[in-house]
């Protein structure tokens, strides 16, 4: 993988993206090459360029200096392109299967050049269809166990630990995720949005001191609990994947946090698509929130036992102490998704895009209602079970 400075940043565009391809050498010569920009994400531009008749081309992807969704009024640092390039080659260093090939990175430019993953579907769009992606679960539970355990105390001598912590500082980015995960929704803000049919509910949530003393909890948490580097971002629009196959993607959130907060992005995402679906659909989320968990906590057992540092290791209660405090920590930053999702500034089309008006609130309700019993309940809810009883028990006010 090299890696290059340009002396300016510029954003490119569809012919500048080809030029550049042609200029880095990364198709052969003569080959006539189409490019597209196809992101549809909030902050950056994506584009995919093949070479006429192959399937397979590169990506590249560019922070704008600026968060695409809001404008140029929202600035953002372009550091983000590397925070992200270098968490993707971290990764790949433990679960490089499970992540796509890094081919450059300029950080002038704000690029990674990588590995044309279209031969899969986002999750998030193909659990709307209604496909399952069998190994998705089993695929996730071991990313979140090797990138956590690798990159804790647990896992990796303190020192080092302390100068990869430098390396993945990311304000921007956790200041988004502060604002819009754990502040925004629970307080009249401008950067909110919800249908006016949700404004009693949504005033509810405002005025709830208990329920925002808890959120204040779990954001100082976020804060200050430098566990283990995160991929800070791991919703299924984060991950692309088909029946064999699974890729994470998109890591420019990453910085060191909360062992759970990874965990429970992906399992309040599960969530929001259990709960747009009819009850009797809802299984196949179920068992992956459940596979998620009990394959990450068999390999984190796995690698705590064979390969931990940590001295106290072998001290009776010790593994089940973390793996029982990253589970409430999980079921509580899954709370906060939730409710962001719903009705904060960046939603799902798991709920968005359901196609009647009073589904969608309906569905909205049962989110806002789930998002509060995960966050008040979070040290009680002690199995998958429990978690699946409070979707039941929400469903209706
Ligand atoms: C302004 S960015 C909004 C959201 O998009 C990203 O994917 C993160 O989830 C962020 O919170
Ligand atoms: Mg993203």
């Amino acid at each position: 993988m090299a890696i290059s400075q340009h002396s300016i940043y510029e954003p490119l565009t569809e012919s500048t993206a080809v030029a550049l391809a042609i200029r880095l050498r990364l198709f052969k010569e003569g080959q006539v090459l189409h490019c597209e920009e196809i992101g549809d994400g909030n902050l950056n531009l994506v584009f995919h360029i093949t070479a006429q008749g192959k399937q397979k081309g590169i990506i590249i992807k560019q922070a704008l200096p600026y968060a695409k969704v809001v404008g140029e009024s929202w600035p953002l640092s372009l550091k983000r392109a590397t925070i992200e390039s270098n968490a993707l080659l971290f990764a790949a260093e433990y679960v490089p299967t499970l992540v796509p090939k890094v081919f450059y990175t300029d950080e002038t430019l704000a690029i990674t050049v990588m590995e044309d993953l279209s031969h899969l579907q986002i999750a998030r769009a193909g659990l709307i269809e209604g496909k399952t992606f069998p190994l998705l679960s089993e695929h996730i539970g071991t990313y979140l166990a090797k990138t956590l355990f690798y990159t804790s105390d647990f896992g990796l001598e303190p020192s080092k630990k302390k100068l990869l912590v430098q390396k993945f500082i990311n304000p921007d980015l956790c200041k988004i995720t502060e604002d819009l995960v754990f502040t925004d929704p629970f307080f009249d803000i401008d950067t909110n949005s919800f249908e006016p049919e949700l404004q009693k509910d949504v005033e509810e949530i405002w005025a709830d001191q208990p329920l925002k003393f808890e959120v204040a909890k779990l954001k100082q948490k976020f804060l200050t609990q430098a566990d283990a580097l995160l991929h800070g971002d791991l919703h299924t629009g984060s991950i692309f994947a088909s029946e064999t196959e699974t890729k994470v993607i998109d890591p420019e959130f990453a910085f060191f946090g909360p062992l759970g907060f990874d965990i429970g992005q992906f399992i309040a995402n599960l969530l929001l698509n259990a709960v747009s679906r009819a009850e009797q659909d809802r299984e196949p989320l179920f068992t992956h929130i459940e596979n998620t968990w009990d394959v990450f906590t068999t390999a984190f057992t796995e690698l705590w036992i064979n390969e931990g540092v940590e001295v106290y290791r072998n001290v009776d209660g010790y593994l089940e102490y973390a793996l029982q405090q990253a589970f409430e920590d999980a079921i509580g930053f899954a709370g906060c998704e939730v409710i962001r999702r719903t009705i904060g500034l960046a939603h799902v089309a798991d709920l968005d895009g359901i196609d009647d008006l009073e589904r969608i609130i309906q569905a909205k309700q049962h989110a806002l209602r789930l998002g509060k019993e995960l966050i008040r309940n979070r040290k009680t809810i002690d199995s998958l079970e429990n978690l699946r009883s409070y979707v039941s028990t929400t469903e209706t006010p």
